[in-house]
């Protein structure tokens, strides 16, 4: 079995809603959710001329390897009805690989960890509520450690 951590997000129509959605369609399709942060109200990152959005950290297990968790991941936003317009645009949802155990995956597609986890409050917020021990396999310090050093202005609230 894999463990991976999950940031799913949204920003149109009914987000915890969507969330719930994401959630379930995980669970029949990806593997079995383990844990799961509080929701988190967060500033966009990126384009701040759109709608706050709604995110929360997952851990999933699941039997699938990375390529194929990513291709599951589509597969549930393109049913969610996510359709790519902008880069860092508004979206019904959001499903992002963080980690997968400690691999470090440098493909075209898909590159593990996340890039942009240790510049991102939203990120780091909800998934130390999960995961603070977790030691980064690239940078080596813990998500908490992340979190202290974070210098991300954008607000971030727990629901
Ligand atoms: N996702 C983005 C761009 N900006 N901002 C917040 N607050 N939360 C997100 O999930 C988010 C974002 C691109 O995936
Ligand atoms: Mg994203
Ligand atoms: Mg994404």
């Amino acid at each position: 079995m894999n463990s991976s951590y999950l940031l799913i997000g949204g920003n149109e129509g009914d987000r915890q809603a969507a969330l719930a959605e994401a959630r379930t369609r995980l669970e029949t399709a990806a593997g079995t959710i383990r844990q799961a942060s509080p929701l988190y109200e967060t500033a966009p990152w990126g384009r701040t001329d759109q709608p706050w959005f709604l995110n929360q950290a997952l851990l999933l297990e699941t039997s699938a390897d990375a390529p194929t968790l990513l291709k599951t991941l589509l597969h549930i936003e393109a049913k969610m009805g996510r359709k790519r317009l902008e880069k860092y645009g508004s979206r019904r949802i959001d499903i992002d690989i963080l980690f997968f155990n400690d691999a470090i995956v440098r493909l075209p597609e898909l590159v593990i960890p996340h890039p942009e986890i240790a510049n991102r409050r939203f990120v780091l917020e909800p998934l130390c509520d999960i995961a603070p021990d977790y030691c980064h396999p690239v940078l080596h310090v813990t998500v908490r450690e992340l979190l202290l050093a974070c210098t991300d202005p954008l607000k971030v609230k727990k629901l």
